[in-house]
């Protein structure tokens, strides 16, 4: 907030405050958002493992705010030995699904979203089970915006959707990687 009238800072202040406690106590779980040139990522979650699983998933809405086409290409994950963009699809009555070769294109002002029971990320061999209230760090790439980092909030085995998340608000330390990857 920019004040530029002294006169009315007190005031400014007051509204401020009063602004800010209303919508503390009236928001719900307010998803971070990672910006990644054009791109703005929210509501990045996953779901937790059941006993044994070697595979997770990974779910997020991309939101594209430039004037160009981006495409997001895959992924990678300490926790998982390979991060897949993959679609699933209902054929003939059957569940599906496929890696997509090609990545997933998100158009210029339009919003993607990877959701249970359509685009999602698909997380290979993992070292260890997803539990849930985990932080799970993760690297997007995309073609044009490059790498991103971003945290999956691991939500219950059946959690249809980030909404489900039972503790509000913690603080996820999401960044984008300038250049290249440091780890
Ligand atoms: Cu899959």
């Amino acid at each position: 907030m920019q004040i530029t009238r002294p006169a009315l800072i007190s005031m400014t202040r007051a509204i401020a405050c009063a602004t800010l406690l209303s919508y503390l106590l009236a928001a719900p779980v307010r998803a971070e958002e990672v910006k990644a040139g054009d791109l703005v990522i929210t509501q990045a979650w996953s779901r937790a493992t059941p006993g044994g699983a070697k595979i997770g998933s990974g779910y997020l809405t991309i939101e594209n705010k430039g004037s160009a086409p981006d495409r997001l290409i895959g992924g990678s994950a300490d926790i998982a030995d390979k991060v897949q963009v993959h679609e699933m699809s209902m054929n003939n009555g059957v569940m599906t699904m496929r890696p997509l070769d090609k990545g997933l294109t998100i158009d210029p002002g339009k919003t993607v979203k990877l959701a249970p029971g359509g685009y999602h990320l698909m997380l290979f061999d993992l070292k260890s089970p997803l539990k849930q209230g985990d932080k799970l760090p993760l690297t997007l790439e995309f073609e044009k915006a490059g790498k991103v980092k971003l945290t999956l909030d691991v939500q219950g085995v059946g959690a249809q959707s980030p909404a489900d998340v039972g503790n509000a608000g913690g603080h996820m330390e999401m960044k984008k990687m300038p250049g290249g990857m440091k780890m």
